[in-house]
């Protein structure tokens, strides 16, 4: 250690948080804690080395410090973000590239140099007068080939609470690795707070990202998204690192398929905010792995996949006793979560958007006292929670964790999923036909229409390529280019599929319940293992009726008609068209580093949709592309 880091360390950290720190042989990490200790200027400081005691510790403090109060039922805790920071700040939010570096217009950057010195400003004594917290975790299972440790160091007991439930330990990585570790580093700091504890200065909001040194700046928010290092802010430091050493970071859950005669299918599914994505994650009758992020890499020509996380940052707006039994049953026992921005009764029992029972009138929210019908600065009602609230809860509190969960080598994955909001076009599940196929006309095609929960017009569509639009780091050309050429050298490539919860009629009603999607992923299973065969449309593949019927009385006990199949795999052609030109426009005119393979793709399946057009109509119902065995694959 240099003379003046020791110097610093010993004066902030103390005896006890000292002899933590330099059990750790690297100097990096050293440095790096002396420079930004002395920089924020806390009172006091906890290191954590993980042990039973320091996560208690970390947990008590936040409900000392006034970040978290206590619930009725044990060990569960409401914290609450200031009303304006209830989601993730994209605009605020900015890769820091150097002069001369272009990422193009869908991903936020900033001047590095300017910003770096923005930042520095913030964070000077930001964190006078409080505690920060330095704590150690790994991006991953321990032990694992996949895993990268992390170091965050915080101002804010809920972040640090936080990040114990959602990630694993990461101290004894750091005293292992010590020199070798190549770490991730956040550094975040809430800035003055009201009252309520909630952020004061959000007009000083800043999420800064700087690939060059894998440093992530977080100040003046709380909203998780913004500030839990491992979570959002470390996926662009991933996806960047990912991208130069030949492995993927990916907004995606994954899960285990049981099949017939105990088989497990592990499947990832990436789909933007609201989505489905955690509810597919947690299907019941099959496991979850995670439902959030997922690293991806090759090993001996498979595909394998790790959750970085061991947690669930879970939207509550809309669970109940009857869609989300799992969920439903941890929010009612005891047990450790931190649930936010929800309603607050006087009994300290909690309420939210969509639960089971009356809402209550009147408690306390993320607006402050609440009572029904109360209004906002602009006119807006106020429900009862955001609809964003969320609850952190650690995975192993569900009792359908997958057993591989955990293991370091990961589960090989057989397919890819992709999923948005989309009322018009494509087919509940349809297969991709190869993987360049699945991932233009799939991943990199994929758009999702906005929400209630996002500000402005509903209903409308966007861009969002793999799910992983606000998460890249790298050109999106680029990104597109590496998951193409991630098949290569692989002894048998994952199936690719999309699906579509949200698809409409002509009256704008949903064609699908909820639960049907257990038959979507019960289907993929038996095609990963070649058990049933498809009907070749000019988009894909799709399920035939008969195997369909059968599932759906396996696995729902219903009656599904040919009717319902019907309407729900008709092959809508206008719509196809319309939205291969829509991605070809962005493409063309946005994106400087499209492959050019991806016009490819788009022209042929726009070629197949004009000829079946021709022969057919616009709206081919499946049984016309099913007249023979010549229509199946
Ligand atoms: C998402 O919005 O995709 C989330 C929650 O998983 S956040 O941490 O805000 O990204
Ligand atoms: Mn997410």
């Amino acid at each position: 250690m240099a003379d003046n880091t020791i110097e610093i360390l010993k004066k902030r950290l103390g005896d006890s948080g000292f002899k933590k720190l330099s059990v750790i042989d690297n100097p990096d990490l050293h440095a790096f804690v002396a420079k930004y200790l002395e920089h924020c200027n806390p009172a006091r400081v906890f290191v954590s080395d993980d042990s039973p005691e320091d996560i208690k510790y970390i947990r008590e403090s936040a409900i000392k410090n006034g970040e978290e109060a206590k619930l009725k039922i044990e060990g569960h805790t409401v914290h609450f973000d200031n009303y304006g920071d209830q989601g993730r700040d994209k605009k605020n939010t900015g890769i820091l590239i150097p002069k001369g570096v272009e990422m193009g217009e869908h991903i936020e950057t900033k001047d590095r140099d300017t910003a770096l010195v923005d930042i520095m400003n913030v964070l000077k004594d930001s964190m006078k007068g409080k505690e920060a917290y330095v704590c150690f975790f790994a991006l991953g299972p321990a032990g694992s080939e996949f895993s990268i440790p992390a170091v965050q160091i915080t101002d804010s007991s809920y972040v640090a609470h936080s990040e114990t439930i959602l990630y694993r330990p990461g101290y004894q990585a750091f005293v292992k690795q010590g020199k070798k570790a190549r770490f991730f580093k956040f550094v975040h700091s809430q800035g003055e707070l009201d009252d309520r504890k909630t952020c004061k200065n959000l007009d000083k909001r800043r999420i800064f990202i700087d690939l060059q040194e894998d440093i992530v700046y977080s100040t003046n928010t709380q909203y998780g998204g913004n500030t839990i290092g491992l979570k959002k802010l470390a996926m662009r430091l991933a996806i960047n690192r990912g991208s130069k050493e030949g492995w993927l970071t990916e907004h995606m859950l994954i899960m285990g398929i049981h099949g017939p005669n105990n088989r497990v299918t592990y499947v990832t599914g990436a789909f933007p905010s609201l989505c489905g994505k955690t509810s597919t994650a947690m299907l019941d009758g099959e496991t979850i792995v995670g439902d959030d992020i997922a690293y991806l890499h090759k090993k001996d020509g498979e595909v394998r996949t790790v959750n970085v996380e061991k947690g669930m940052f879970g939207i509550i707006q809309g669970i109940n006793s009857k869609d989300d039994p799992m969920q439903w049953k941890a929010l009612n026992s005891p047990g450790e979560i931190i649930c936010s921005n929800v309603l607050v009764t006087e009994d300290k029992g909690i309420h939210w958007i969509g639960k089971d029972g009356e809402v209550p009138v009147k408690g306390y929210n993320h607006s402050g006292e609440w009572t029904k019908g109360k209004k906002d600065k602009n006119d807006k009602e106020i429900k009862c929670s955001h609809p964003n609230a969320r609850f952190t809860i650690a995975l192993k509190q569900f009792d359908n964790l997958d057993p591989k969960a955990d293991d370091p080598k990961g589960v090989v994955v057989g397919a890819l999923v992709y999923g948005g909001r989309d009322s018009d076009t494509w087919v509940p599940v349809e297969e991709s036909f190869d993987w360049a196929h699945g991932i233009i006309t799939r991943g990199a095609s994929l758009e999702s229409e906005t929400t209630a929960a996002t500000l402005g017009k509903e209903g409308v569509r966007e861009f969002n390529p793999m799910s992983n639009i606000d998460f890249l780091s790298i050109p999106i050309g680029k990104y597109i280019q590496i998951n193409l050429d991630f098949a290569a050298g692989l002894k048998k490539n994952p199936l690719i599929y999309s699906v579509n919860y949200f698809l409409k009629d002509k009256d704008g009603d949903f064609l699908n319940e909820k639960t049907d999607k257990k038959v979507w992923y019960k289907w993929i299973d038996l095609r990963v293992n070649k058990e049933v065969n498809a009907i070749n449309t000019p988009t894909g593949r799709i399920p035939k009726y008969d195997d369909l019927k059968k599932l759906f009385k396996q696995v729902l006990n219903k009656e599904y008609s040919k009717e319902e199949y019907t309407r729900q795999f008709t092959i809508r052609i206008p719509e196809s068209l319309a939205k291969i030109e829509r991605i070809k426009t962005i493409y063309e005119t946005k994106i400087k580093d499209t492959p050019k393979v991806l016009f490819d793709i788009l022209e042929k399946q726009k070629q197949r949709l004009l000829e079946a057009q021709n022969k057919y109509g616009d709206y081919i119902a499946p049984d016309k592309l099913f007249t023979n065995k010549k229509g199946l694959s």
